[in-house]
């Protein structure tokens, strides 16, 4: 029928315009170990990579099969070094468009069978701007991937690690004043059974629903006109002290006494960095194969050049809201990778 027609020549311009766009998670390494496709083993995947964009959404948590518990963990050891592999749809494909430019932050949370929401998770990692290339450039040069370390003190248990992008080509308006526009999340969570003797509980308290908010300019942020800062929403990286005093009772029980948080000064990065001058996507990737995202790089930021040359030449187009979920910057995209039947599907569920 008509509208059929219609759905799919807006497929077909928005594949034309943004060939790759959106990402999802796909895999975990250990310490450089493919762990293989997690994808609705140990993630809670969701159905499509499309971004989540209300902050007042529980999907902002664990996307939108966040309380679906998948059925594996990965199993590592505190101190072990963990790659969340990122892709567009599958491996080796373009992981993400160059034009969805944002930090990468990862969060730990005790294992919840619920979808994540509440005051439960700490910052174990974060990666911004480093005055030339965003997170996102570093993962595109990397296969996807970013190195992080879990807390050598992290107690042992089953967690929740949660990983997200946050794509800022939309971002300089808030979400709740134009729900065509905002930041783009791409929130991902990995069941992990951690190992070792560790003491340390995570007890920052973070709360996405809560504590993200439209006031934070690192999340409405312009991506095309800042001065080359970029402030990473949410706590400074959590100390992962543990509870020297008592014995160590090695447990993913939330505490019930809060740690000092004694925002610790984090060694200045010795990561290399890639020298990418080239656009990214024509870029070859640099031989990088450690880059350490729990070292935020804080010495002084110059002129965002990569910004100038990761810059799409068609920004996003505010697209027309859909109307069953009001998040619609890259919805009409995720649908247009959906068959016919799936749409169909949705306009006979938003009849009834
Ligand atoms: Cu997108």
């Amino acid at each position: 029928m008509h509208s059929n027609n219609m759905i799919s020549a807006l497929a077909t311009l928005a594949m034309a315009s943004s060939a790759a766009a959106h990402a999802t998670m796909y895999g975990v390494w250990v310490n450089g170990e493919d762990q293989g496709d997690g994808r609705n083993v140990y993630i809670r995947t969701p159905p499509n990579n499309g971004p989540v964009k209300d902050l007042a959404s529980p999907d902002l948590v664990c996307n939108v099969n966040g309380a679906k518990v998948a059925p594996d963990f990965v199993s590592a050891a505190a101190g072990d070094t963990l790659s969340f592999e990122w892709q567009h749809d599958n491996r080796d494909d373009d992981i993400i468009d160059g034009s969805h430019q944002g930090p990468i932050i990862t969060w730990v949370a005790a294992f919840t069978e619920d979808d994540g929401t509440g005051p439960i998770w700490s910052k174990v990692a974060e990666d911004g701007f480093d005055g030339t290339q965003w997170a996102v450039d570093k993962i595109k040069a990397n296969n996807g991937k970013q190195d992080f370390t879990i807390p050598s003190n992290l107690a042992a248990g089953k967690y929740i690690f949660r990983q997200e992008i946050i794509a800022h080509h939309e971002s300089d308006t808030a979400f709740a004043d134009n729900p065509a526009r905002g930041a783009q999340f791409y929130p991902s969570c990995v069941q992990v059974e951690v190992t070792g003797d560790g003491d340390a509980v995570p007890d920052q308290g973070f709360d996405f629903n809560a504590d993200y908010t439209y006031e934070d300019p690192g999340i409405v942020f312009n991506l095309y006109n800042f001065d080359g800062s970029y402030t990473i929403p949410g706590p400074e990286v959590w100390s992962a002290e543990g509870g020297s005093s008592s014995p160590a009772e090695p447990s993913a029980e939330p505490s019930t006494a809060p740690e000092p948080t004694t925002a610790p000064e984090e060694p200045s990065s010795s990561a290399p960095e890639p020298t990418a001058s080239a656009p990214v996507d024509s870029a070859p990737a640099p031989s990088i194969t450690t880059l350490s995202t729990v070292v935020v790089p804080t010495s002084a930021v110059t002129q965002p050049t990569a910004t100038a040359t990761a810059a799409p030449e068609t920004p996003e187009a505010p697209e027309t809201p859909a109307p069953e979920v009001p998040e619609e910057g890259c919805k009409l995209k995720r649908r247009s990778r959906k068959s016919k039947r799936s749409a169909k599907a949705r306009r006979a569920s938003r009849m009834a």
